[in-house]
């Protein structure tokens, strides 16, 4: 049996918790079309008779403005940390930028083994793939590089394989059935963070956090969540709930829907939208939110 972890790295939207949940066959991860999307560390865990692979997801790279996207960063380095394996992901469809290759060999310079995964082949012509490969190649990338297309689950079965190959042998960290490290609690919070994502324009969710005040199971199996949206400003909170509350009426339906997928099970959705201004700015009232440097 082989075991272990994998840190899975990248710029911000180049597809790693699509790629992760693909890997582990569940929904650990939410994602979205906005950079930014993930703010925590999350394990999503795939087991196979043979093997245990931990997936590190983390905040994707990108320039940090204010203490949250600080704290994001931090907690993106830390992760790549404490790892047997580096997955450095691409979004292939983009091209390559100078500093694709600076980024994948400042992480290959960590000295851990690293793949990089250059993902969505799908939405790309296959002819630039060998060329894209020879100018990482001749940028002095050392570390196979694997095209792969999470959305199409193309190539997946290699990577993987790849993957397993560089961990060490070792026995399960995990029991079978364990997909993710993260509370159900945590996951209703994204969810709701998800939604409101692809719902709104892009400084509004940027600026939200979600606490989830009440998540119960009442006796005739129906949950019980209570949650709030924080957002920065008192015109975000105008824009969030909509011309008579249609806005949010139609998100939270949105995400109750998903939040039901996920328990199995009838929800029970209420939301209130507060402000707390520049709270991404503020420790206090970020830590109150859910975000804090981990040990
Ligand atoms: N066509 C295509 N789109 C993909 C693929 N993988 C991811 N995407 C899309 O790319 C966007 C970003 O995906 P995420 O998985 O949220 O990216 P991420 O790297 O986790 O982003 P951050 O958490 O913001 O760093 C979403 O709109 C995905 O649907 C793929 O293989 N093909
Ligand atoms: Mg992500």
């Amino acid at each position: 049996m082989r075991s272990g972890y994998v840190a899975v790295i990248g710029k911000a939207n180049a597809g790693k918790s699509t790629l992760i949940n693909v890997l582990v066959g569940e929904k650990v991860a939410i994602v979205s079309p906005k950079p930014q999307t993930t703010r925590d560390r999350i394990l999503g865990v795939l087991t196979r008779e043979d093997r245990q692979i931990v997936f590190v997801d983390t905040p994707g790279i990108y320039r940090a403005r204010n203490a949250l996207t600080d704290l994001m960063m931090r907690t993106t380095e830390n992760s790549a940390k404490d790892v047997d394996v580096i997955l450095y992901v691409h979004d292939g469809h983009n091209g390559i930028a100078p500093d694709d290759a600076e980024l994948m060999k400042k992480y290959r310079a960590l000295g851990l083994p690293m793949l990089v995964a250059y993902t969505k082949i799908d939405i790309m012509p296959a002819e630039k793939i060998p060329d894209d490969m020879k100018i990482l190649y001749e940028a002095g990338v050392d570390a196979d590089v694997y095209p792969v297309s999470a959305r199409k689950g193309k190539n997946l079965r290699r990577l993987e394989d790849a993957l397993c190959a560089l961990l060490p042998e070792g026995e399960k960290v995990f029991e079978q059935e364990i997909v993710s490290d993260r509370s159900e609690k945590f996951m209703i919070a994204e969810i709701m963070r998800e939604k409101i994502l692809l719902k709104y324009d892009k400084e509004i969710p940027h600026g939200v956090a979600i606490v989830v005040n009440t998540f119960r199971r009442r006796d005739d199996g129906v949950y019980e969540v209570n949650l709030d949206i924080v957002c920065e400003k008192k015109n975000h909170k105008a824009i969030l709930i909509g011309k008579q509350g249609q806005a949010l009426k139609e998100t939270a339906s949105f995400a109750r829907q998903d939040m039901e997928k996920f328990l199995g099970a009838k929800v029970f959705l209420t939301t209130y939208v507060k402000v707390r201004e520049d709270w991404r700015d503020r420790e206090g009232l970020m830590r109150e939110f859910g975000y804090r440097d981990e040990e």
